[in-house]
């Protein structure tokens, strides 16, 4: 029996390539070029599968010329390059890779919010431009984190693993706003208290973002909802690009509204707002906070595990639409 033929989109590790090629008929990008929407349709051509990496766009176009397809496998927890209900609706699988990054990712943001609220990369840059010449009592004098307030928006794994972090490692004050309140018991372990976005923009020193890109979270943090915050508070963005409105950051950032961002996902990356760029109150990543070698080799092993799962016994690991392996009429694979 031949083998289901799939496409892995970016170049990944080179034993997982190989992982693959036993299983399936494989069409890998070891040179990591960077393929436009068209040039992904003509790859996919014929194929059973993809290996996404998170920026591919799998929509209702792709998906009506590639009629083979029948899994889309993200080697990222976001799926906002998915068009779920398009795939649904065609009957094609999307897994993503939660839970592996969880505590990397969560350990990223709370870099971030050192980097930036203790001004880490702004005292780098001073010494290494050789401006250094004495101490003086104020330099670089950022803000407290230790026993400070810390507002979560986005309450998923990443915000409950920075909540806990925050309660149980740095003695803060956790407030959390999400779109669903966690039960009792989950709120205690991370020792966070539920409140509304409004009073958590008020109260809290140092804002971390961990929300998902959707229609509904689109520019959540704009102009108003950092006129919120207190001039002394930091904002970290680890979720999505989008959720914040980078130029109104900038805004708020340049007349010192707030003190200072730390951000790894931006609108419209890998470009950055020009504004941001040119502000020294800003810590700027590019994307990076689940890049540990072992998440980056547990996440795109998941991805694999799922194509894997899914071609050989119907099962694979972190659905995200499951209704289309047993929906009715079946699905693309049955
Ligand atoms: C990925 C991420 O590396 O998992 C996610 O959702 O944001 C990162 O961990 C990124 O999506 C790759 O594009």
């Amino acid at each position: 029996m031949s083998k289901p033929r799939i496409l892995i989109a970016r170049a990944i590790f080179p034993d997982i390539v190989e992982r693959l090629a036993r299983h399936f008929d494989v069409e890998a990008n070891p040179l990591d070029a960077i393929w436009t929407g068209t040039e992904l349709i003509a790859r996919l051509h014929g194929k059973q599968g993809v290996f996404t990496t998170g920026g591919e766009r799998i929509d209702e176009g792709l998906l009506a010329a590639c009629p083979d397809l029948r899994i889309c496998a993200n080697m990222a927890v976001g799926y906002n390059n998915f068009d779920l209900a398009a795939m649904t609706a065609r009957g094609v699988l999307g897994t993503n890779a939660p839970d592996v990054l969880t505590e990397t990712t969560a350990d990223f943001g709370f870099a971030l919010l050192m980097a930036a609220a203790r001004r880490i990369s702004e005292g780098e840059r001073f010494l290494r431009e050789g401006l250094w010449r004495r101490w003086s009592y104020d330099m670089f004098a950022g803000a407290e984190v230790h026993g400070s307030t810390l507002g979560i928006i986005g309450m998923g794994r990443i915000g409950q693993g920075i909540a806990r972090r925050g309660a149980h490692g740095f003695g803060m004050r956790v407030l959390y706003h999400n779109r669903s309140r966690l039960a009792p018991a989950r709120e205690a372990e991370c020792g966070a208290r539920y409140v509304d976005q409004n009073e958590l923009l008020r109260s809290a020193d140092h804002v971390m973002l961990v929300a998902p890109y959707t229609p509904a979270t689109h520019h959540l943090i704009g102009a108003a909802e950092l006129a919120l915050m207190k001039p002394t508070a930091t904002l970290v963005n680890i979720g999505r690009g989008g959720v914040v409105d980078d130029a109104a950051l900038a805004a708020a950032l340049r007349e010192g509204r707030i003190a200072a961002a730390g951000l790894d996902v931006f609108e419209g990356e890998p470009r950055v707002h020009p504004d941001l760029l040119a502000l020294r109150n800003v810590v700027l990543t590019p994307h990076i906070a689940s890049a540990t070698v072992a998440t980056r080799r547990a996440m795109a092993n998941l991805a694999a595990d799922n194509l894997i799962g899914f071609f050989e016994r119907n099962e694979p690991l972190t659905p995200l639409n499951p209704e289309v392996l047993t929906g009715p009429g079946g699905t693309r694979n049955s």
